[in-house]
Parts: C-alpha cells; sequence; structure tokens
C-alpha cells in the first residue's frame, strides 16, 4: 500500500464565505460535525463581519483572503493553496453534508480527483474554446463536474491549483454569470468552467472520479425524503442515499424559496441543541426559527415561493408561445 495515502487527521474542508454566506456556513459546519466528520474546516474570509468572527473562531480556521482576487466566486483555490492538506476538501457554503463521506476522502487519498456530475443539461458542458483560452492545449470530451465539492489529494494539487487561479485571473469576472455573461459564454460559470477546462486538459480520465449528480443533488431536490432529522439522513425510493444536498441559486436564509428538505435541515442545523455553533433564533428570519410561529411563517412563505417561481415560468412559456406564434410555428410548440 501507498504509504503517502492520507491518514484521516491529514484531511481538511475548505469553504469560503462572506457575511450573506454565514447562516449556510455554519449549517455546513454543524453537517459536518453531526456526521462524524471531526477534520478542520477552513474557511477563506471573503467579508465576514468582526461578530461572525467571533462566533466561529472556535470551530473554524479562518483565512483572509489574498488581496489579487477580484470576486469571492474566484476564491475556493486559495483555501488549500495557503493551507495544503493531504487529503483537500473543496465544499461550498451552501452545502449540508447528509452523511459520512469516507468513501470520497478514500478515493481522493488514493490519488483521484473525486466530484459530482453537475444537473442537466449542464452535465455535458463543453466549449473547446476553454483550451486556447487558458493555455491548455486539447481537451478531452467528458462529464461536467460540479465545483461546490472537489476532493483531491496533494500529489494531484500542483496540477490543479496554479492553472486554477491563473485561468481565473485570465478570464476576468465580466464574461460570467457574475458580470454580463450569458449561458453560451465560455465562461458563463466562472471558476466552475476554469475547473473543467483543466480536468479535460492536465488529468488523465483514471486520475478522476466522477460521481451521480443524483448523490448531491439540488433544488428542489427530487425525490429524496428526509429519514431522520437527528442524523441527518436522506434517501432516495430506491435506496440511494446522497452524500450531500447543494441549494445552487436562491439561499433560503436570504429570501423565502419553496419548502425543501434543505429548508427542514436548515432550522435544525443552525438552532437545535445538539449542533457544534448554535445561532441565536432571534439573528434568523422567523422562517428559519423553531415552534408553531415559525413552522405557520415557513408554510406562507415557501408556498408563496412556489407561486411566484411557478408564476415565473407560467411567464416564461407563454413568452416562448407568443414568440412561436408571432412567426406562424404556433402548431409546432
Ligand atoms: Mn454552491
Amino acid at each position: 500500500m501507498d504509504v503517502s495515502i492520507a491518514p484521516e487527521s491529514d484531511t481538511a474542508f475548505y469553504s469560503v464565505s462572506d457575511r450573506r454566506f454565514f447562516p449556510g456556513l455554519v449549517a455546513l459546519l454543524n453537517s459536518l460535525r453531526l456526521v462524524g466528520h471531526d477534520e478542520p474546516l477552513i474557511v477563506v474570509d471573503a467579508g465576514l463581519t468582526p461578530g461572525q468572527r467571533e462566533l466561529l473562531a472556535d470551530h473554524v480556521e479562518l483565512l483572509r483572503a489574498p488581496a489579487s482576487e477580484q470576486h469571492p466566486v474566484f476564491l475556493a483555490p486559495a483555501g488549500p493553496v495557503q493551507r495544503p492538506s493531504q487529503v483537500a476538501i473543496l465544499i461550498d457554503a451552501d452545502i449540508i453534508v447528509t452523511r459520512h463521506l469516507s468513501e470520497l476522502v478514500e478515493a481522493a487519498g488514493a490519488g483521484r480527483v473525486v466530484g459530482f456530475v453537475n444537473d442537466p443539461p449542464n452535465d455535458v458542458r463543453f466549449h473547446p474554446e476553454w483550451g486556447p483560452a487558458l493555455g491548455l492545449g486539447p481537451l478531452r470530451r467528458q462529464p461536467y463536474l460540479n465545483a461546490g465539492f472537489v476532493a483531491f489529494p496533494a500529489a494531484l494539487s500542483s496540477r490543479l491549483l496554479p492553472e486554477w487561479t491563473e485561468g481565473q485571473n485570465a478570464i476576468g469576472v465580466e464574461g460570467t454569470r457574475y458580470g454580463r455573461g450569458s449561458l453560451e459564454d465560455p465562461f458563463y460559470f466562472a471558476d466552475q468552467d476554469v475547473l473543467n477546462a483543466i480536468l479535460a486538459a492536465r488529468f488523465g480520465s483514471g486520475e478522476l472520479l466522477f460521481l451521480e449528480h443524483r448523490l448531491a443533488p439540488h433544488p428542489p431536490f427530487r425525490g429524496v425524503s428526509l429519514v431522520d432529522e437527528r442524523t441527518l439522513a436522506c434517501r432516495y425510493g430506491d435506496g440511494a442515499e446522497p452524500y450531500l444536498l447543494h441549494h445552487v441559486l436562491a439561499k433560503p436564509w436570504l429570501k423565502a424559496t419553496p419548502n425543501t428538505v434543505y429548508s427542514t435541515l436548515l432550522s435544525r442545523l443552525l438552532l437545535a441543541p445538539d449542533v457544534t455553533l448554535r445561532l441565536d433564533p432571534g439573528q434568523l428570519p422567523l422562517r428559519l426559527r423553531q415552534g408553531w410561529a415559525a413552522a405557520a411563517d415557513r408554510r406562507r412563505a415557501g408556498t408563496a415561493a412556489f407561486v411566484r417561481d411557478n408564476g415565473r415560468r407560467q411567464l416564461g412559456r407563454f413568452r416562448i408561445r407568443s414568440r412561436l406564434a408571432r412567426l406562424g410555428m404556433r402548431h409546432a410548440a
């Protein structure tokens, strides 16, 4: 057996947070501890408040953001660059871990970059322009990973982190979704597009482990039920257990979102007596608190959010129909 395989203590989790993402970060921290992960959580501070830093002080290692970075979304590689570990696990602050990740840590420790395929239709995203734009040469077509969770061993980090950082600096934020980019732009997904380009250019397919999207699902977490609120265990009808829940797009702690298994767990992860860092309910919106008034507000806000989002979808469909009608294509729709 390779002696360089990382012992559990040489694993670290890395995240990035500003003041707005603080509740998500706390939920991530508490979920890791509840499922049995006691490895360090290293957080690049992209603008936390002094009060938030103080609450986190005993529980995470805070790193200052490098001054050269233009946008928090480009800070993912900064943690393991500053504080390397045998197995690095980059994890977004909008993720709740719902089971122990030992298999993934082992796979990374054995020499692979481990990630989850993104949700359709962006599970096969590929732009040949990535190669020339980043000076990478030819790219292999392969599944497109979501950058919210990426685990890799120290042995592969020198092929990943410098080019990821340089690539992000080269593309800038303008043509991405954080600037004025559109989905057709090769770097619309910013950090994530650069990551996927590097994986397709600099790594052999045997060095990559692509896990199914359904094991790290996004809202509305279709088919996932909460099995045990105490342990966070979730399950699909066929028995498969997702490793984590990733709340992409609108964040339930920032605005009312439709009720999901994530939002149910969020209240519990921020406020229940068994968590590592328990927040003051008075600091949270009513819909995230516990008790009957909060539950009523949650139902009200969740229904309103569902109607709002559904209304938007209906409106979108209507606009497409009228456009097709104008083009004389009504029957084709
Ligand atoms: Mn995310």
